[in-house]
């Protein structure tokens, strides 16, 4: 029963419960009695626990409630705590940054302290989170290079919502909480300055987003293709000839010529992933800093076209006639 096992095979393995290598490193130990999911089986490891919490982790989890905790009350209070209300409307909900008006001072809880607040919870949350995979990662004799990735992610977020409204000088210039109004915030940022189509980071950040999905597909479905052949433990592998990692890297080089090695792979994806949000970040400080209109920055570098002279008439010059 305990021999090799791949997704296509519908066994699943009960053993005792794995309590993982001994731990090095943290002053809590490890919680929870394991427990095992027959669906969680289906789609990973069926093992659940026991899992490393710590102060990091425990810290990091309340700032995140207290965050959600202040988002969600200030939505319930602008539907009058209505509780299908709520429901109904909890899409377009938001909880808005301060006015202009404000700058960065800090303004009354009601217009705009309430974001502020919530906005620090959520980034001690996020920061503690990542603290706290730096040390498990450390703990486990690992390298960080998840840990790093993450911090790829957070430097985007912080553009978004810390280090461009600080260099605008404005807490209004950050992005709202809330499902459909951060989308209209995003469609609002791209007219106000100019169609961020032609801002050649957010260009970068495209590629590298579609590329992320285009190699996750071709290294999923290549190391899927080898499974019958015990391709999913590459490692052991790498040495033989004939192994599924041959053929996986054979493939490539029969069909386009060129094959990633197994290491390399990896690699591609890492950077691939690390640098959607990380060029992302780079455009948006950019704007409203240094470029205030990517459409005439396309027209000044040669890339996009100018619109044909026409004569233009001010609308604030034409009589109304009657019709407002
Ligand atoms: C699948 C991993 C799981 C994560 C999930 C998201 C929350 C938010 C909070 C109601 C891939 C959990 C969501 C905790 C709940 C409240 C207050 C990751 C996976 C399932 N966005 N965005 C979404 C965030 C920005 C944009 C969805 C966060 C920028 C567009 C979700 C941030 C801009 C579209 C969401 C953030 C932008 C979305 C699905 C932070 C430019 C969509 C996300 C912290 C980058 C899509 C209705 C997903 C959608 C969508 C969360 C920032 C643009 C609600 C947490 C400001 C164009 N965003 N987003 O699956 O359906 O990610 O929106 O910066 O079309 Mg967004
Ligand atoms: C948001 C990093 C922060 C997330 C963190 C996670 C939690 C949840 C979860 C408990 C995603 C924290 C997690 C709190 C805990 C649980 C479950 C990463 C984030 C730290 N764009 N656009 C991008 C495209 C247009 C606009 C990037 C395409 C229009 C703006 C990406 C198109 C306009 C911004 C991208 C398109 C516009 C972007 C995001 C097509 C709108 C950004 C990369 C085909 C009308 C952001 C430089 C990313 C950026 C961004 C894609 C069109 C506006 C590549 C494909 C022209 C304002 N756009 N976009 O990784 O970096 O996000 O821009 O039309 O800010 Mg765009």
């Amino acid at each position: 029963m305990a021999d090799y096992q791949n997704i296509f095979t519908r066994v699943q393995v009960r053993a005792a419960p794995y309590p993982g290598v001994p731990m090095r490193g943290g002053s809590w130990v490890r919680q929870g009695q394991p427990i095992f999911s027959y669906w969680l089986g289906k789609i990973g490891d069926a093992q659940i626990g026991p899992f490393y919490l710590g102060w990091l982790g425990l810290t990091s989890i309340l700032c995140f409630f207290v965050a959600i905790e202040i988002i969600g009350l200030n939505m319930a209070a602008s539907v009058n705590w209505s509780p299908t209300e709520f429901l109904r409307q909890l899409p377009w909900l938001a909880l808005e940054p301060p006015s202009p008006q404000y700058g960065l001072t800090l303004p009354p809880l009601a217009e705009g302290g309430w974001w502020l607040m919530a906005g620090f919870f959520l980034t001690s949350s996020i920061l503690l989170w990542w603290v706290r995979m730096y040390r498990r990662a450390r703990a486990l004799g690992m390298g960080t290079h998840t840990t790093w990735a993450f911090a790829s992610a957070i430097w985007l977020y912080l553009v978004l919502g810390f280090i461009r409204p600080l260099m605008m000088g404005s807490w209004s210039e950050a992005v709202p909480f809330g499902i459909f109004p951060h989308l209209d915030w995003t469609a609002a940022f791209s007219i106000r300055y100019g169609n961020l189509f032609y801002n050649p980071f957010h260009m970068l950040s495209i590629a590298f987003l579609y590329g992320s999905t285009l190699l996750f597909a071709m290294h999923g479905a290549t190391i899927l293709a080898v499974s019958r052949l015990g391709g999913e433990r590459e490692i052991e592998q790498i040495v033989d000839r004939g192994t599924a990692s041959e053929r996986a890297a054979l493939f490539w080089r029969w069909t386009m010529g060129f094959n990633a090695t197994m290491e390399s792979i990896h690699r591609w994806a890492w950077w691939f992933a690390v640098l959607c949000p990380l060029t992302g970040g780079i455009g948006i400080l950019l704007t409203g800093t240094v470029v205030d209109n990517w459409y005439l920055w396309g027209v000044k570098h040669g890339i996009a076209p100018p619109y044909p002279p026409m004569p233009v008439v001010d609308p604030a010059t034409l009589q109304s006639g009657g019709l407002q």
